[in-house]
């Protein structure tokens, strides 16, 4: 896992593996390692892929290059509430699992991030004011939006944040309040603009040749204890976030609303990208987005 232990995501799956040993009677007894010391972020989804490790959690959408549909959660402004991340996750989850079959991976159960924010170290108004400020950035999404608003976007690990503050390698995020916490954004930025960009998710994976090797009953306590997993993770997110606001002002960080003009630009640029998105998931893309429209 990439996160730290103390991020809902890491908790969550700590708590579904010790539902997988009892409910396995010891038999399957799954090591958390949050904070990428097994594996980092990046190298999480090939692992599992190739066996090196049997089971790890990954944010799908920084391998939307693989397939556009990887980046369904992250295309701006189309989902921007839990309830919508929900209706959208059920739209794509039929194609979603069937890809990663496909690429040897069984989705055992998925959980959404917070909102996205952005983070800066003065006060921003509009996209004019972020111009030419590096940002740190994890998938296409953060990426293009980024560029589209004239920042430079970085792509660093969430656990090497801290640091690449400090350094200076990147000196804004966009994120949510939860890694903002996480990574003490207050000791660099200043401000915390609740954006609300989309609420991309973690994915937890199986190796399909360990999974395939289990036998039915114990695929089953596992896929009930994941299910179960996916159910809270969904309010220990909503949790998290409300906790990380609190956090966030409480430690003198300025958490405010985005300007009106900040805010029509950035759905402007999400309308590109939807575009964009649209343009390259083909039909499949459209099937989907159809589903979630519905
Ligand atoms: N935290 C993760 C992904 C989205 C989020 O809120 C990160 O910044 O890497």
């Amino acid at each position: 896992m990439a996160y730290p232990a103390g991020n809902f995501h890491s908790v969550n799956a700590k708590n579904f593996a010790e539902c997988v040993k009892t409910a396995t009677s010891g038999e399957i007894d799954i090591v958390t390692h949050p904070g990428g010391t097994l594996f980092k972020g990046n190298d999480i989804k090939r692992a599992v892929q190739s066996g090196q490790t049997q089971i790890g959690e990954r944010l799908l959408s920084a391998h939307e290059n693989e397939n556009p549909l990887f980046g369904l959660d992250s295309i701006p402004f189309i989902a921007s509430s839990y309830d919508k991340s929900e209706k959208l996750w059920q739209a794509g989850k039929p194609e979603i699992s069937k890809s990663l079959d496909a690429q040897g991976l069984v989705m055992l159960y998925s959980v959404p991030w917070p909102p996205q924010g952005m983070y800066f170290k003065k006060e921003v108004n509009s996209t004019a004011d972020m111009a030419g400020v590096k940002v740190r950035s994890y998938n296409n999404s953060t990426g293009r939006i980024s560029e589209l608003s004239g920042m430079v976007p970085v792509q660093i690990e969430a656990s090497e944040i801290t640091q690449g503050l400090i350094t200076g390698v990147i000196e804004s995020l966009i994120t949510s309040a939860v890694t903002g916490q996480d990574s003490k954004a207050w000791e660099q930025l200043s401000h915390f603009y609740k954006v609300n960009a989309w609420q991309p998710r973690n994915f937890v994976l199986v190796n399909k040749d360990a999974w395939t090797a289990l036998d039915d009953k114990t695929r089953g306590s596992i896929t009930t204890c994941a299910a179960e997993a996916e159910a809270n993770g969904v309010k220990m997110s909503i949790e998290a976030n409300d906790k990380a606001l609190a956090e966030l002002e409480k430690n003198g960080m300025k958490v405010l609303d985005p300007s009106e003009k900040l805010a029509g630009e950035l759905r402007g640029f999400g309308e590109t990208m939807a575009n964009e998105w649209k343009e390259k998931a083909g039909e499949a893309g459209k099937a989907v987005l159809d589903a979630y429209a519905k």
